[in-house]
């Protein structure tokens, strides 16, 4: 018998059928960022430094400076990754060229400056989401949709809007829908004199960015919060408590998304998905790794992350009602190995909480018997999995462990090392 017949019979005697829960894993879909290609640059604008109080660390070289260089990255990464997969592109990814009219601000932008990315997704059967891009831009004053500034405030408004109008050629277009996220880095560095003014301008601008026509089984708009930022340390326009109450204030136009490095550090946003689920019908998530200041490291098979798979499989979210996307940027080690790792780990953690006996479990919380239950869980910790994830990735075609990384040494060796 191999490996995988034999982990199977164990996990059968647990009352968990392996082969139901690769098949289900298979339809998921994770959505892998683009940004973690080109340390959250885009093409539309020259900056240096990213503005909204996110920054990425390092210089490891190889960046992709090119769409035809992120692509080639992605097309690697991809390859390497079992599931479904969405590509999540952000609007300063528009490609501009003399076909389509060259250059346009961020308020101009339409949907033919993501032709190409419509048919790289198309050729690969990719579904796309999408983000407007609030920050790294010299209308950044520093605020956007809450900005004092009429003129500011109009721009991002209208950025808002040709986002949602791109966002439903996406849905369109590839079929699925696209889930269209609302996230801007407006805070204060210090004590504010007025809380409230800018949260009703944030609130005014994004009911007007809503305005726009879409239909909302295509586009799934999301507003995310955040905590803090670097250089906006002491208060964020679209706190949690902001964000969230949005979100329920507006169940037929958006939804809320939770970025698990967005919470102070004993907030766990795994506990938050049952509870939201309460309530919404559909919720969206970054998965990242929050350290320390840092809420953008790569993702690690790490208690959080488990458990945050657990809970979207326990809820049911596994059926659509968790969007799951990953969010994180690390310029400090190869790129393609960066989205690899983190999106291998977050259906590593999907797949092992779907091959866990959740009913089995319920029963003797329902019961009351907390010492069966710690025992039963901890047992579960050193079951074979590796095994079933080995089936996994041989059957969506993908290296398996210990397969993949020379894979990605070699592209840098022909490909990477080779950028300017
Ligand atoms: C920033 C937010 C946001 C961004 C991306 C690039 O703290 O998490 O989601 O990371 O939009
Ligand atoms: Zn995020």
């Amino acid at each position: 018998m191999n490996r995988y017949e034999e982990a199977k019979k164990l996990y059968a005697e647990l009352g968990v059928d392996t082969d139901a829960a690769i098949k289900a894993l298979k339809t998921v879909p994770v959505s892998l960022h683009c940004w973690q290609g080109d340390d959250v640059r885009g093409f539309d604008q020259k900056v240096d430094a990213l503005s909204g109080g996110i920054q990425t660390t390092g210089n490891y070289p190889g960046r992709a400076g090119t769409p035809e260089e992120l692509m080639a990255d992605l097309d690697l990464a991809l390859s390497l990754c079992p599931g479904t997969k969405k590509i999540n592109l952000h609007a300063c990814y528009a490609i501009f060229d003399e076909e389509n009219g060259g250059w346009v601000d961020r308020d101009k932008i339409e949907p033919k400056h993501f032709k190409k990315w419509v048919d790289f997704c198309k050729e690969r059967g990719l579904g796309a989401d999408f983000n407007p891009t609030f920050f790294s831009h010299p209308k950044c004053d520093p605020l956007t949709l809450s900005s004092t500034n009429e003129e500011t405030r109009r721009f991002w408004i209208e950025h808002g809007r040709a986002c949602i109008r791109i966002s439903e050629y996406l849905a369109k277009e590839l079929g699925q829908p696209c889930i269209m996220n609302i996230w801007t880095g407006d805070g204060f560095k210090d004590i504010p004199a007025d809380r409230m003014g800018p949260r009703i301008r944030y609130k005014e601008s994004i009911d007007a960015i809503l305005a726009e026509p879409f239909d909302f089984d295509l586009v799934k708009p999301c507003v995310e919060s955040k905590v803090f930022g670097i250089g906006v340390e002491a208060y964020t326009v679209g706190s949690a408590e902001f964000s969230l109450s949005y979100a329920a204030a507006n169940k037929d136009k958006c939804i809320p998304l939770m970025d698990n490095g967005h919470y102070h550090p004993t907030e766990v946003v795994s506990d938050k998905i049952p509870a939201l689920l309460a309530f919404f019908d559909e919720i969206a998530l970054h998965v990242t790794r929050g350290i320390r200041w840092d809420s953008d490291h790569v993702v690690l098979l790490d208690d959080e992350t488990r458990e945050i798979a657990k809970e979207i499989v326990r809820t049911g979210g596994i059926d659509g009602r968790v969007k799951i996307a990953l969010d994180y940027f690390d310029a400090s080690i190869n790129r393609i190995s960066a989205w690899t790792v983190g999106f291998r780990n977050m259906q590593k953690a999907l797949l092992m909480a779907m091959v866990t006996p959740n009913n089995e479990l319920t029963k003797l919380q329902v019961a009351g018997d907390w010492t069966e239950l710690m025992v039963r869980q901890e047992e579960l910790k050193t079951l074979p999995f590796g095994d079933i994830w080995d089936e996994y990735c041989k059957e969506c075609g993908v290296p398996a462990d210990r397969k993949w990384f020379e894979i990605v040494k070699d592209y840098e060796k022909e490909v990477l090392s080779k950028r300017g």
